[in-house]
């Protein structure tokens, strides 16, 4: 990989009521910023504590905030000098090309950041080794961000001990822990009191869309395979939700703003949650995908919504079920698979419960904490994001 230098600020302009600077990059880019957004970012220290925790206040005894002045500072960054304080700040160029907000049309969509990416049928899980994620913090490092970017990695060689698929959880996090347990057995029972512990076949989907919020990432660890069947599906409902817009934005439209009612109940849970199917930011980007046959129930909608509804309901399953942004796999025994649960819809195939005693562990973890255990891992490391 070819290492690209991060560009630096080469030219500042302000506007003639000192509200806008608009800077230039050396990569020919401009972005602008409101004056009232750079103060707010000042982090010298007259502004934030050595622990990054402000310390003014950004509205005290003034009607508003203008710029004085801004030039390019040594290091590419942004001097400004604001009005009517005379307060100055350098502002790093790093820290304001990843938070400019003057979007660039090139940039693609993604789940709020350019550098997820999508996958379709004719890619491969990302696969890692135990041995290596749990002894070497670039590797963990490296499993991590693969996880982040693709929302989906497969681990080999991990230890078939049972719980194990705890102390994989705490290799970047903590145990979320629901109703189902700290973890849980997906094997055939008895009396299930959820279709995922029988040998049926499971449609691809997200786990507990009737939570909220739902838990962020999910691990299933195989302790015993099955003799024949029970393959394991994964489907990039990213992709899958980028390719609605593109081929119908009224069905992606009325997915993401009308809700689906979804519920479990067993004896001793009941859960019950309304969400709409795609889950946008306030600027329209993908932030989360739940999808579940089998915990949706019927819409509460106005009438005239909810042939439209059914029809984006239909458009959207075909893409998910189509197989177009499916990888299909065979777990081994020491074989873990992490999902973004809010993302990657999971699935398997039905088995023949004489073909071998099929067993899984599985827990919940949460998307924040892992995401913090890998910018620490970065900062150790001294490795660039990807
Ligand atoms: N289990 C495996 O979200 C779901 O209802 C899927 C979850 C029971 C914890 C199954
Ligand atoms: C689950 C699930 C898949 C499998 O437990 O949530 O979807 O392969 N299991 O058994
Ligand atoms: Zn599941």
């Amino acid at each position: 990989m070819t290492k690209r230098t991060a560009p630096t600020i080469v030219d500042a302009a302000i506007s003639e009521d000192g509200a806008v600077v608009t800077t230039t990059w050396s990569d020919g880019a401009s972005s602008r910023f409101h004056s009232e957004w750079l103060r707010d970012g000042c982090t010298d220290e007259s502004s934030r504590h050595a622990n990054g925790q402000r310390v003014f206040n950004l509205f005290e005894g003034r009607e508003s905030v203008t710029v004085l002045a801004a030039t390019p500072a040594a290091g590419g960054g942004l001097r400004v000098v604001f009005s009517p304080s005379e307060h100055e700040s350098i502002f790093d160029a790093r820290w304001l090309r990843s938070n400019q907000y003057d979007r660039m049309p090139h940039l693609p969509p993604g789940w709020s950041s350019p550098e997820l990416r999508c996958w379709t049928a004719a890619d491969t899980i990302a696969t890692h080794q135990y041995e290596a994620v749990s002894g070497d913090d670039t590797a963990r490092a490296r499993w991590l961000d693969d996880q982040r970017v693709r929302g989906v990695t497969l681990l080999r060689g991990c230890p078939t001990r049972e719980n194990s698929v705890i102390e994989i959880a705490e290799l970047f996090g903590f145990v979320r822990e629901t109703n189902y347990g700290r973890l849980f057995d997906v094997k055939s029972v008895a009396d299930p009191i959820n279709l995922a512990y029988t040998a049926d076949g499971l449609k691809p989907h997200t786990d507990n869309p009737y939570r909220d919020p739902v838990p962020g990432l999910q691990l299933l660890h195989c302790i015993e395979a099955a003799g024949s069947g029970g393959e394991s599906q994964v489907v990039d409902g990213l992709g899958a939700a980028l390719r609605l817009k593109e081929v119908d934005a009224h069905a992606f439209d009325t997915l993401a703003r009308w809700p689906l009612r979804f519920e479990f109940r067993s004896a001793d849970a009941v859960l019950q949650t309304e969400a709409p199917m795609i889950e946008l930011s306030a600027d329209g980007e993908i932030t989360g995908i739940r999808f579940n046959d089998r915990s949706s129930q019927v819409p509460r909608l106005p009438f005239d919504v909810v042939s439209d509804f059914y029809a984006g309901y239909r458009k959207f399953s075909e893409l998910l079920y189509g197989g177009e942004f499916a990888i299909e796999f065979k777990l081994e025994p020491g074989d873990l698979f992490m999902v973004n649960n809010r993302r990657v819809l999971h699935g398997r195939k039905g088995y023949k419960l004489e073909s071998g005693t099929r067993h899984l562990q599985g827990c919940y973890a949460d998307l924040d904490t892992m995401h913090s255990t890998l910018a620490l891992l970065k900062q150790k490391t001294g490795s660039s994001p990807a």
